[in-house]
């Protein structure tokens, strides 16, 4: 049942005693961060209520002509079947699919469950998505013994309890652990020890570092650099060229020497605002300034609560109720009401022929992150600072003097419209599902 493929054995057995240990004060690291996981979340809860689906390329998703995958078993990616692709594709891909639609109220309840259990066995959680949190395990060391002891108990219980498979993995930094699980699945385990965290990570593609994204990625293979190993041996000005303020970070993890841990915990991942209206709206300049409106509302809800989000969505509903909902990955998490708007603008532009009259409009943010970690470091690159800076103090303004005292020229009624912004770029991705 519980499957530990691929586990790298603890660190003790790769450092023998030597004598010279005793020159270092410190104690033998253990990696205290794990990353858990849920395989193939929602494809894996219609199995599980389905069990004649075992075995099946099975997804999750939209049946439509604009149908996406959520979720894909594992039966169906031996087929190339992945998230975010367009239905058709993935029936081209295997003639005996199995569509479900999504249920995201049970899946809603079932991440609460696996959520419950996580907090049963380590205080500090960190849930991070719908299907998955980081742990600190250093203090639930004395009760359920070492980290891969604590691993294990935890999937066991999801598997027990919930009947689902998960997979864990671990490591001193977080980034490591959430790259480790991943090269664990499906229902595995991987914990990498500290001593051998760079061994582990040279051989695999630089694209498994989150921040590193599809650019990042080609402006390194142009340096003839496809692994983390090669990434290893660029000089640190060539890294920066490449990466921006992210270098060092990356640099650091390529090392092995990253020892980020949990962020502060983020109970709402989401959070947003929408309006519906007595009459429809026709009319695309005040459509425009509206969703604008609701993304300045939404960034400063995320400056208030001191986060950062990584996708923001646009929810749009017609007079007859059919309703669209688009997302957009940033490429940096932000809590700047500029890009925001830039990003919930490009998606109504593309989506505004097809939903000429709006009767319900939304925009949310989520995969939030506390401002200050990952996220404050990304504020600083090019002009997001600038904007995050002049919204801070405009905060701070309606703080003061009320919430009337300051808006921005593009949406005060009458004022021209913003320029068009630029297409929010490759990171983009179009979601059948909102995240809950
Ligand atoms: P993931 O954890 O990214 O993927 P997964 O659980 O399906 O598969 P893996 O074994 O690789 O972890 O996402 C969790 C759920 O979120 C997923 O089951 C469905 C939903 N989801 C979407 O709705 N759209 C998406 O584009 C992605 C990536 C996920
Ligand atoms: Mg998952
Ligand atoms: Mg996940």
């Amino acid at each position: 049942m519980s499957a530990q493929h691929g586990e790298v054995t603890p660190g003790r057995a790769h450092e023998p005693e030597r004598p010279e240990r005793s020159e270092s004060p410190e104690p033998l690291e253990q990696p205290g961060i794990l990353h858990l996981d849920m395989d193939a979340f929602f494809a894996s809860v219609e199995v599980r209520d389905a069990p004649e689906l075992a075995g099946l390329p099975v997804v999750v998703g939209g049946d439509g002509r604009r149908g996406v995958v959520a979720a894909a078993s594992y039966p169906a990616r031996e087929r190339g079947i992945r998230s975010a692709m367009p239905m058709a594709t993935a029936r081209r891909l295997a003639p005996d699919l199995v569509i479900v639609p999504p249920r995201i109220g049970v899946y809603r309840e079932i991440s609460a469950q696996v959520m419950g259990i996580l907090g049963d066995v380590v205080a500090d959680v960190e849930q991070i998505s719908v299907d998955e949190a980081f742990l600190d395990v250093r203090p639930a060391r004395r009760l359920f013994g070492p980290p891969e002891r604590i691993g294990a108990l935890l999937r066991e219980r999801i598997r027990s309890e919930l009947g689902l498979p998960s997979s864990v993995g671990g490591s001193v930094s977080r980034a490591v652990a959430k790259i480790a699980s991943a090269r664990a699945k499906p229902d595995g385990m991987l914990i990498v020890p500290a001593a051998r965290t760079a061994e582990f990570l040279a051989p695999l593609p630089v694209s498994v570092i989150s921040g590193v994204g599809p650019r990042a990625v080609q402006g390194l293979e142009r340096l003839g650099v496809r692994t983390i190993g090669q990434l290893r041996e660029l000089p640190p000005a060539a890294l920066s060229r490449v990466l921006g303020p992210q270098a060092p970070h990356v640099a650091r993890l390529a090392d092995g020497t990253d020892r980020t841990g949990l962020g502060r915990r983020v109970r709402d991942r989401s959070l947003g605002t929408e309006r519906t209206w007595d009459e429809d709206l026709v009319d695309p300049v005040d459509i425009r300034r509206r969703i604008t409106v609701m993304a300045d509302e939404v960034a400063r809800q995320l400056r208030a609560g001191g986060f950062v989000a990584r996708t923001v969505t646009l929810k749009l509903r017609g007079p007859d109720g059919t309703t669209l909902t688009r997302s957009s990955t940033l490429a940096q998490p932000t809590s700047s009401g500029e890009r925001l708007r830039e990003h919930v603008v490009a998606l109504w532009e593309r989506e505004r022929a097809g939903m000429p009259r709006v009767r319900l409009a939304g925009v949310r943010a989520s995969h939030l992150e506390p401002a200050g970690t990952a996220g404050r470091q990304a504020e600083l690159v090019g002009r997001t600072t600038g904007w995050t800076d002049l919204e801070a103090a405009m905060d701070r303004a309606r703080d003061r003097f009320g919430s009337g005292s300051l808006s921005r020229g593009s949406t005060l009624p009458g004022a021209a419209p913003a320029p068009t912004p630029p297409p929010p770029g490759p990171d983009e991705s179009p979601n059948a599902l909102e995240f809950p």
